[in-house]
């Protein structure tokens, strides 16, 4: 257990309401409390919707996200940042510019592109600014199969085309590329392939079949960023944040009737009870 003191870690996330819970900020404010991480939010959108799907999406303003980085910047720095669903080209651009200037270098990307039943969570025109404005600023860039094609503009069917497609990502300016392996349905693992600009990595984890992956990416690139905060290395930050996820998804809550959320308990109670202290 960390101390809570003047020096507790502040991590910040720049992302989108998900009501229900399961996703977006809310996802990543749980991950940060749970990791001991004093968390911010900074809304870019509000979504509507449950396990059963999403009923709407509403961005706020360029002004009024940009206060709001203004409000935290003005008196709370925090010593990490994350991004997740930043909805338009006009919104990245403000958040990126905002920043480039606040000087928050210890920045995770999670490139958020569409929910898991289909609806858009970044225009499709927005990706050529999130790839210009913000992976340039990155140190950490976390995109799935999809997001890493998405970014790529190729398909990528094989471990070698996605080491070749991670090395294209780091030529776009990020520092560290994730490219996450839960999307790889073929496969018994979820193997994670990490690239630092000279070396690859794996991370492998046992393929949990469920349906209760909801926030799983948001999830996954906040427990980074809340390793970050408190000052560990992108690998190792990555190394937890894969046994945060693992956990939450090994160990389902049954929420709504759709694709329910991921456990964000599950990580701390289940090494507390095998007497794991960090
Ligand atoms: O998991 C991607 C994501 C990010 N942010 C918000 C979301 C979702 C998925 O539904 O709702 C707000």
């Amino acid at each position: 257990m960390r101390t809570f003191g003047t020096d507790i870690p502040k991590a910040l996330t720049i992302a989108g309401s998900d009501c229900g819970g399961g996703a977006g900020i809310q996802a990543d404010l749980k991950t940060f409390q749970e990791l001991d991480v004093y968390g911010m939010s900074v809304l870019t959108a509000v979504t509507a919707q449950n396990t059963l799907g999403v009923r709407g999406v509403y961005p706020l303003t360029i002004e009024a996200i940009v206060e709001q980085l203004t409000a935290i910047e003005s008196d709370l720095a925090p010593q990490a940042v994350k991004t997740g669903m930043l909805f338009s080209g006009e919104i990245i651009a403000a958040v990126a510019s905002c920043i480039r200037r606040f000087g928050w270098s210890n920045l995770v990307v999670d490139p958020v592109m569409i929910a898991k039943g289909g609806t858009g969570l970044l225009q499709e025109e927005a990706v050529q600014s999130l790839k210009e404005h913000l992976l340039p600023l990155a140190r950490i860039v976390t995109p799935n199969v999809p997001e890493a094609e998405k970014l790529t503009g190729k398909t990528l069917n094989s471990l070698a085309d996605r080491k070749e497609a991670a090395k294209q990502i780091a030529d776009m300016g990020a520092q560290h590329v994730v490219i996450k392996g839960g999307h790889l349905e073929e496969a018994d693992a979820a193997t994670d392939l990490i690239y630092d600009g000279r070396d690859f990595y794996e991370l492998a984890g046992p393929r949990v079949y469920t349906a209760h992956t909801h926030g799983t990416g948001c999830t996954f690139a906040a427990a980074i960023t809340a390793e970050l905060a408190a000052g560990k290395t992108p690998l190792a930050a990555v190394k937890t944040a894969k046994a945060f996820i693992q956990a939450a998804i090994e160990f389902p809550l049954s929420i709504g009737s759709g694709h329910g959320p991921t456990n964000h308990w599950a990580y701390r109670k289940y090494r507390q009870s095998a007497g794991v202290n960090k």
